[in-house]
């Protein structure tokens, strides 16, 4: 796979996938989100690939939407609708929908979509030196890639509104603070760190934690008693899984599990 705007790799049974427009501060062009799209797709079908991390080359995570691209000065503007729903929605629903563990590594700044980008992962770590800001409205948009569906569900629906509203930016702290991100790194250690996560979840119950995120996503919508009766499903399949068998054995056989995804 050949990329022009973003570099892609796989080691350790991780795909790592780097937003790689520093000038422009990983802003997304047309282009970039064909091959996140791409290389997320490969996440998926590619089953030597048990997790993912996503980062930002150079000084941010990825400042959304490159507007140059979406307001050139010598021709028409494209319509918003057709930037947002063939780069972006794809991408947050690709993410949220691979059954795989996404660590997204925010090594610097996330605007706009970027925030949100980074908000759609399971695992969000970030160095100091990050910050999220819900940019929009600042050019008078709203907030999108899943923000108005992820924000008040994971700060609060009051904060969601001041953030989205204000548009202010957010420091990694005030971030981890709101739980809006799981854990501030010193900046020398993020990518390594996260890198390590992300290897330590290739080599776990692949099957069991793509259950674990199914059922996650659905108690975002169920009732209580849909979900119960997700859950038991959701175990019933996990329990048919080689993995499970592999876990239950190296448990009393007090030895470490040697999980193959299976
Ligand atoms: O069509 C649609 O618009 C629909 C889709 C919407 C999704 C969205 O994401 S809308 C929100 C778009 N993003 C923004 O509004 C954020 C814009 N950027 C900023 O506000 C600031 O750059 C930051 C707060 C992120 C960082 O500020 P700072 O001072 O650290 O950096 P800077 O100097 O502003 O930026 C550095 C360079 O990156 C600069 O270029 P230059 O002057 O060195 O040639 C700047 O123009 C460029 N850059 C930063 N963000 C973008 C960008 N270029 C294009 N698009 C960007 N989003």
């Amino acid at each position: 796979m050949s990329n022009t705007f973003i570099e892609f790799s796989i080691r350790n049974g991780v795909g790592k996938i780097v937003l790689n427009r520093p000038d422009v501060l990983n802003s997304f062009n047309i282009p970039m989100g064909q091959e996140v799209q791409a290389a997320l797709r490969r996440c998926r079908e590619d089953a030597e690939i048990r997790a993912v991390l996503l980062t930002g080359s150079g000084r941010a995570f990825c400042a959304g939407q490159d507007l140059a691209e979406a307001a050139p000065q010598d021709k028409p503007w494209p319509p918003i609708r057709s930037i947002v729903e063939a780069t972006y929605n794809p991408i947050i629903l690709a993410i949220r929908q691979l059954e795989k563990p996404v660590i997204a590594a925010v090594n610097g700044v996330a605007a706009g979509a970027g925030a949100n980008l980074a908000l759609a992962c399971d695992i969000v770590l970030a160095s100091p030196k990050a910050s999220f800001i819900q940019a929009f409205c600042h050019i008078g948009l709203i907030p999108d890639s899943g923000g108005t569906f992820f924000l008040p569900r994971l700060v609060g629906f009051g904060r969601a509104s001041a953030l989205s509203l204000l548009g202010e930016k957010i420091s990694a702290d005030e971030a981890l603070q709101m739980g809006m991100i799981y854990k501030v790194l010193p900046p020398e250690e993020l990518e390594a760190a996260a890198g390590d996560m992300a290897a330590h979840l290739a080599t776990r119950p692949t099957q069991g934690l793509g259950l674990i995120k199914r059922a996650l996503n659905q108690s975002l919508v169920n009732d209580l008693e849909s979900q119960l009766l997700l859950e038991a499903d959701l175990q019933a399949s996990a329990g048919t899984t080689e993995d499970y068998e592999e876990g239950v054995k190296a448990f009393l056989e007090k030895r470490q599990p040697q999980f193959t995804g299976k």
